[in-house]
C-alpha cells in the first residue's frame, strides 16, 4: 500500500498528510507550491482537475483523487481506520466531515482572505466572515461539550479534517481559549498526537503548531 501525495502546507494539505500519518500508510510527497501557481501545471491538472491541492494517486490501483473529503473517506475505507464500519458513529463521522467541507474550511478561508490578507478592503466582508467563523466555532463547541470526539465515540477523520483549520485560529481572529473552551480542550488533545506533528510538517517547515 503506498500513496503519492501532491500537496502543500495549508489546512487542506495538512488534513491529508495528517490522515496518512495517522493511518501509517507509506507515501511519497510531491510539493505543489501554490504561491508559485504550480497547481496550474498540466501534469498536476491530470490528477486534480480543479487545480487545488491536495490530491493523491493510489499506487495499488492507479486511481487519482482530489477533494480532501473524498480522499479521507477513501483512505479510511482502504485501511479500515478512523471511520466506524457501521452504525450511528459512521454516519456522524460522514455528517461532520461534510460539515467541515461545506463550512469549517471554506468560510474560514474567506475570513483569512479578508481579515488577514486584505484587511481594510471590505468592512462588510470582514464582518460577514468573522461572524460566520464564530457561528461555526459555536456549533463545534456545542458538539464537543457532550462528546470527547466529533463523531460521538472515537477519534476519526472528522476530527482530522477540522483540526488543521482550527490551528489557523489566529488568522481568522477567533479567541478559542477564551470563547470556545470545548474546542480548546479537543484541539490540545489532538495537537499532542505524534502523527499530528509529523503530518503538520509536510512539507518540512519552520512553522510551529499554533498553541491554544
Ligand atoms: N475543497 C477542496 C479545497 C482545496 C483548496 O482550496 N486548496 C487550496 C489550498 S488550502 C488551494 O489549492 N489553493 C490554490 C488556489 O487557490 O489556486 C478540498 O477540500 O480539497
Amino acid at each position: 500500500m503506498s500513496i503519492e501525495l501532491y500537496s502543500w502546507g495549508t489546512p487542506n494539505g495538512r488534513k491529508v498528510s495528517i490522515c496518512l500519518e495517522e493511518m501509517e500508510l507509506e507515501y511519497n510527497f510531491h510539493p505543489i507550491n501554490i504561491s508559485k501557481d504550480e497547481q496550474f501545471q498540466p501534469d498536476f491538472l491530470k490528477i486534480a482537475p480543479n487545480n487545488r491541492i491536495p490530491a493523491i494517486v493510489d499506487n495499488d490501483n492507479g486511481m487519482t483523487l482530489m477533494e480532501t473529503g473524498a480522499i479521507m473517506h477513501y483512505l479510511a475505507e482502504k485501511t479500515g481506520k478512523f471511520l466506524p464500519a457501521s452504525g450511528e458513529a459512521r454516519w456522524k463521522t460522514i455528517e461532520w466531515l461534510m460539515w467541515q467541507m461545506g463550512g469549517f474550511g471554506p468560510m474560514l478561508g474567506q475570513a483569512h482572505h479578508f481579515l488577514k490578507f486584505n484587511k481594510g478592503k471590505s468592512e462588510y466582508a470582514e464582518e460577514r466572515y468573522a461572524t460566520e467563523c464564530k457561528r461555526l466555532y459555536g456549533v463545534l463547541d456545542r458538539r464537543l461539550a457532550d462528546n470527547e470526539w466529533i463523531n460521538g465515540s472515537d477519534y476519526s477523520i472528522a476530527d482530522m479534517a477540522a483540526w488543521p483549520w482550527a490551528a489557523r485560529h489566529e488568522w481568522h481572529e477567533v479567541d478559542v481559549a477564551g470563547e470556545f473552551t470545548n474546542v480548546a480542550r479537543w484541539f490540545r488533545t489532538i495537537a499532542a498526537r505524534p502523527a499530528i506533528a509529523r503530518g503538520w510538517n509536510v512539507p518540512e517547515t519552520d512553522q510551529q503548531i499554533p498553541q491554544i
